[in-house]
């Protein structure tokens, strides 16, 4: 089944016509988000453009050895682009308060894999069966005729590692394969990546690990875990919520385990949830009943009110989607 959507020589076309081009990515961002902008912004300034990344929040501490991670910047005039390109978004409220630089720009492209995707941009490039956006950048610059260096191969390969879970994820199609191996071939060392992306973690991190997993909490038929961070945890670590990423997977493990839920409170009195599917629970339609989305097996919403609250409401709509 195709379900590929938008118009790949439609925007390369954009892509080779127009100079001045403003990308950026969603709030938060991690592995795929940041090498998909990398890559295109490298391969942009190579062709000879002018391609500036602007993001609402800072580049991930494990990614700042990205090539093109130090030209990230964090505010900009829009009005001074041809073309905005949003890479793994699914929605334009998910850029954050960057939103309204990127509407400045007369052209907006959107790539991206997120079935929830609502098509932003008149021009797009979707496709929910791609274990990446890395990858549809991947098949941008392909199109192009571009030929990847170096730089632009360990952004690739840092999307596609990273949104496939190290190849662990259902996700890891042949295309995943194929494009990583391209990238070694082009002087990706597997190693070298996966220690900085991995193997960088702080004392504090590690500590804020055992913190978390201190709330372990799983129902009574073991089939749902759930992991919570308050702020007052962070602060007494010297964390960002950055220092999160990739905890959720210690829940998720647990044998038995088919959703792993994890709570995060934020200013204001609301709650960041996030759930990681093992296998057959769509958590994409869970996290799309509190106005959030995602994928089948990674999805994430918003929900305001007390830990009590949000944990009650989000577990019992998980418990009438695993029955
Ligand atoms: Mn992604």
């Amino acid at each position: 089944m195709v379900r590929m959507r938008g118009d790949l020589s439609a925007v390369c076309r954009v892509l080779r016509e127009k100079e001045r081009f403003l990308i950026a990515c969603h709030e938060n961002p991690e592995g795929d988000a940041i090498g998909s902008e990398l890559a295109l912004a490298l391969a942009l300034r190579k062709m000879g453009k002018t391609a500036t990344v602007l993001n609402a929040d800072p580049v991930p501490a494990n990614l700042l050895f990205l090539p093109g991670a130090d030209t990230v910047v964090f505010a900009e005039d829009g009005s001074k682009y041809d073309v905005a390109v949003v890479v793994d978004c699914g929605s334009p409220e998910r850029t954050g308060r960057i939103a309204q630089e990127l509407l400045k720009c007369p052209v907006l492209i959107n790539i991206d894999h997120h079935r929830t995707n609502g098509d932003l941009g008149e021009l797009s490039l979707v496709d929910p069966d791609a274990a990446a956006t890395g990858l549809l950048v991947h098949r941008v610059l392909s199109a192009m005729k571009y030929e990847v260096d170096l730089d632009v191969a360990t952004n690739l390969y840092v999307a596609v590692l990273t949104d496939t879970g190290s190849f662990h994820y259902g996700s890891s199609s042949p295309e995943a394969f194929e494009v990583a191996g391209e990238m070694v071939r082009r002087g990706v060392d597997p190693w070298a990546v996966a220690e900085q992306v991995y193997e960088t973690q702080s004392v504090h991190r590690l500590r804020l690990l055992g913190r978390v997993l201190d709330s372990l909490d799983v129902s009574s038929d073991g089939r749902v875990a759930c992991i919570t961070t308050m702020r007052e945890d962070l602060r007494e670590f010297g964390s960002g919520k950055d220092a999160l990423e990739g905890f959720i997977n210690y829940p998720r493990s647990i044998v038995g385990v088919e959703v792993a839920v994890s709570f995060r409170e934020e200013e204001g009195g609301v709650f960041r949830v996030s759930f990681r599917s093992k296998g057959r629970v769509d958590v994409s339609a869970v996290a799309a009943r509190f106005g959030g989305g995602g994928h089948h097996n990674a999805a994430g919403c918003t929900v305001p009110g007390t830990l009590a609250e949000v944990k009650k409401r989000v577990l019992e709509t998980l418990a009438a989607a695993l029955s």
